[in-house]
């Protein structure tokens, strides 16, 4: 691996976030959409992400002519501050037609609702100037086993991506699994499901992946394998970095938080495979701890990408020498403290 190779850092507007959850109000004032890329371009960000509706805010009430203008209008801004559009994904959770899933709903008129959107939401990413859609399928899967047909839902799925690759040649398709949340059980729910959707669609090498660290843990595996898997298959065309304290609510804590050894792991894979030598960008899906107060507003993006750095300069000076000595020898005691020791910076 060059010494040389560099990141390119990208974030979400829905990451700065106000604060509300289940229990309680946001706590923290809205913010127009200029005063996060503003955010974004202060912070030295090169890219962000956005959903459908993000590029265009009440994009069911709208005509295909106005949200086209819309998305014209906001790429000519983006090109003015020099950021780009990582992706666009389609926000399949919200609308009353996806309360029931999206491609997988029981409502053959919602499953219509949930493929014309993504449809639209392909024209918008290609307006944004990216080829990059993230499909987080938030509701596809079961409160109850019983409430949808499983088999059926991988029919379905693939239908709905089929429609996707055949409405534009260039588009890629990054699924983003995640075991749970809202779902009870998510059909979706690792890398590997994701990866096996491919084979079955009408051009395989359009669809790939997106790996979040969180998501990885609440599926009960470590991240670092996950994107190791992924990127074997060369499908890791996006990446959520964050953390979360094991089994509970999602939690999208700053990258590192929770377990530093898990974020150099990760960090390492990312530098032994070379992720971003094609363009793919480090996301870092975060959000600030609740009390957080608007002067520390973006503290958690800022946390995150320096964690992400001083974990690179880790990953770089850790002694790969040393380690296939212990390797060899079997002696994985003292492998498992020279992680520990180099991490603490002895
Ligand atoms: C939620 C997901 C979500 C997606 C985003 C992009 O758990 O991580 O934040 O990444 O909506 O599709
Ligand atoms: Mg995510």
């Amino acid at each position: 691996m060059s010494k040389t190779h560099t990141y390119e850092f990208c974030f979400g507007p829905w990451n700065i976030s106000e604060g509300q959850d289940p229990y309680g109000p946001p706590v923290r004032p809205p913010q127009e959409f200029d005063w996060k890329l503003g955010q974004l371009k202060k912070l030295g960000f090169d890219a962000m992400m956005f959903h459908d509706d993000d590029v265009v805010p009440d994009i069911d009430s709208k005509t295909s002519a106005q949200i086209f203008k819309e998305a014209r209008e906001l790429k000519k801004r983006l090109d003015g501050e020099g950021i780009a559009a990582e992706m666009v994904a389609p926000r399949l959770w919200f609308a009353p037609e996806t309360i029931d899933g999206a491609y997988t709903s029981n409502d053959p008129r919602h499953r219509q609702y949930a493929v014309d959107r993504s449809l639209r939401c392909i024209d918008i990413a290609k307006i944004m100037g990216t080829d990059l859609i993230v499909l987080w399928l938030a509701r596809e899967g079961t409160y109850i086993r019983e409430a949808k047909n499983a088999r059926r839902s991988v029919e379905l799925l693939v239908a709905a991506l089929d429609k996707m690759l055949g409405h534009d040649k260039k588009v890629r398709i990054a699924i983003e699994p995640k075991p749970n949340e809202p779902m009870d059980h998510a059909y979706i729910p690792t890398i590997g499901h994701a990866l096996a959707l491919a084979p079955l669609t009408r051009d395989p090498k359009r669809v790939g992946a997106l790996i979040e660290s969180a998501h990885c843990t609440l599926a009960g595996l470590d991240p670092s394998d996950e994107i190791a898997f992924a990127m074997a298959f060369q499908k890791l065309w996006s990446l959520h970095l964050n953390d979360q304290n094991g089994l509970k609510f999602d939690q999208d804590k700053p990258f590192g938080s929770t377990n530093l050894r898990v974020a150099f792991n990760q960090v390492r894979v990312l530098e032994q495979n070379k992720y971003g030598s094609n363009g793919e960008y480090v996301c870092f899906d975060v959000h600030p701890f609740r009390t957080t107060k608007v002067e520390h507003w973006m503290a958690h993006l800022d946390n995150s990408r320096r964690t992400f750095l001083r974990l690179v300069e880790k990953a770089r000076s850790y002694d790969e020498k040393t380690a296939q000595q212990l390797i060899a020898n079997r002696d994985y005691q003292a492998l498992d403290q020279l992680v520990i020791e180099h991490l603490l910076g002895k």
